[in-house]
């Protein structure tokens, strides 16, 4: 049992300090392909595969930002076959993304030549990794911390050019530097406890600046994750309402059949969507009603699904006729299978080009709250709708929008859990500190111990998990 153990560490330490080569491309076609091969013999590995076309160049003694243009040949001696033309360029670990030398080979793309300048890289004795290992090295030779690994992440699934931006302003460091900076006032408060210089007064302030800052951070989480995680937006309504009508105009293309006869469209249909930089997937769905057609039926049934699990809900009316008693008694958020306290319903009055003859008082009255006048056909009033979709991040669109800088974005579930831990035990030592104005350094060292963890990682050391947590695309292999 020792013995295996002692085994598996051992395996893991040799993995931790071996020569990885990882694809850093996507596998399809397109021009260029990137291998990345990184670890104390990178140099050595590629030199022994890759023929410059100059001949008698330095490889191995190469520094940082070199470039070299040759092919890379099939590992096995002088008279090997040529394998792909490449470029190659060399980071030295004090300069490389891994803080181990590096050598970036980019050769042909496309699937099968991106596989066989990698295969022969492996026999010339690299090992295969994933993307995530590959993040790793630069994690625990703190070239990066985690902060910055989900934003490298984030930015290769960023869906708008806003969210582009945003993860692109974390991923340098500003989300980081606010955390480390609140740890500083943290050791600040700690310090002045120990040696007893400030006011009562003013540790308080202190704390309550603290806590301002953390709740500020936490008020991001709700933008950052709407840019990392993008919202679902269902259409909700009765058949013929003009649901499929807006779900074409937004995305401004046919995408679904729109048809005078009610019951249409059955199975639910999705698509991203930007909305001033915002993604969504919007969701088209059959109209609701009770019906006796089968397929309908089982249509309806997923519909109520879609927007049980839907974020936003946009409730579709056809304004050109009033509802009968009986429709408006079903008229309400509960009866529509919608949970009040989860999500966000927006009524929208559809067809106002035919005159609106629906009772929009009493609709107003109903969800307390505006009303949405469009016309999908003739796509009328579609800004109040877009409006009403991003009114929440709205502060931060302007923000970024009006280009005043960076600005600290929470972006990940596992940031906003921290954050929001760090603030419950910080308002827990404001709370004891201004009853009984003695401060808990415990306490403080709680909220400090967070924030770590927020840019390094439990324990403050890589480990699989942990690489797990922070990298969702790749596996993170044993
Ligand atoms: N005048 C007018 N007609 C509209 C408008 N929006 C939709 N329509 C028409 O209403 C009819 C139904 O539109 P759809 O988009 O198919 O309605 P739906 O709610 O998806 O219907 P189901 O799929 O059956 O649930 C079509 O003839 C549309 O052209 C509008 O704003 N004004
Ligand atoms: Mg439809």
């Amino acid at each position: 049992m020792q013995q295996e153990r002692l085994r598996v560490q051992l395996k893991a330490q040799r993995m931790r300090n071996d020569t990885i080569a990882v694809i850093t491309t996507p596998l399809g076609e397109g021009g260029i392909g990137v291998i990345q091969v990184s670890g104390p013999d990178a140099l050595e590995t590629v030199g022994r595969v890759f023929r410059g076309k100059k001949g008698g160049e330095d490889f191995c003694g190469a520094s940082s930002g070199e470039l070299f243009y040759g092919i890379v040949m099939a590992a096995g001696g002088a008279a090997s076959t040529p394998i792909d033309e490449a470029i190659v360029c060399v980071w030295r670990s004090e300069d490389s993304l891994t803080g181990e030398d590096l050598v970036e080979i980019n050769c042909h793309g496309g699937p099968r030549a991106v596989r066989n300048t990698l295969d022969t890289v492996i026999e010339a004795g690299a090992r295969e990794a994933g993307w995530a290992e590959f993040l790793g090295r630069g994690l625990r030779n703190n070239r990066m911390d985690c902060v910055q690994v989900e934003a490298q992440e984030a930015l290769t699934r960023a869906k708008t050019r806003l969210s582009a931006r945003v993860f692109l302003v974390q991923y340098q460091r500003t989300l980081s530097q606010r955390i480390s900076q609140l740890e500083a006032d943290i050791d600040a408060i700690a310090d002045n406890v120990h040696t007893g210089g400030l006011p009562h007064k003013d540790v308080l302030n202190k704390l309550a600046l603290l806590l301002e800052g953390l709740d500020e951070l936490m008020d991001s989480s709700v933008f950052g994750l709407a840019l990392s995680s993008p919202q679902r937006v269902s259409i909700a309504g009765a058949p013929n309402v003009g649901k499929s009508t807006l779900f074409n105009t937004l995305l401004k293309e046919e995408r679904v059949i729109v048809h005078h006869l009610p019951g249409t469209t059955r199975d639910y249909i999705s698509e991203y969507l930007s909305v001033r930089g915002i993604p969504f997937e919007l969701v088209d769905s059959a109209g609701l009603r009770e019906t006796h057609d089968h397929v309908e039926k089982k249509g309806v049934e997923r519909a109520h699904e879609v927007h049980k699990h839907a974020d936003k809900v946009i409730l579709m009316l056809d304004g050109s006729r009033d509802l009968c008693d009986k429709e408006w008694m079903s008229m309400s958020i509960r009866n529509l299978g919608l949970d009040p306290d989860k999500k966000q319903v927006i009524p929208v009055v559809n067809k106002i080009d035919l005159g609106v003859a629906l009772d929009t008082a009493r609709l107003e009255a109903v969800f307390g709250g505006p009303v949405c006048h469009i016309s999908a056909l003739k796509g009328l009033g579609l800004e109040s709708l877009e409006k009403l979709l991003v009114r929440e991040f709205q502060p931060y669109i302007d923000y970024y929008e009006t280009n005043c800088g960076p600005k600290p974005v929470v972006f990940t579930e596992r940031q906003q859990l921290l954050l929001s831990q760090a603030r419950d035990v910080a308002g827990e030592a404001l709370g004891t500190f201004t009853h009984t104005r003695a401060l808990d350094v415990e306490t403080l060292g709680l909220v400090r111990d967070k924030l770590r963890e927020f840019r390094h990682g439990p324990g403050h050391n890589v480990s699989k998990e942990t690489l797990q947590k922070v990298v969702h695309t790749t596996e993170v292999k044993d």
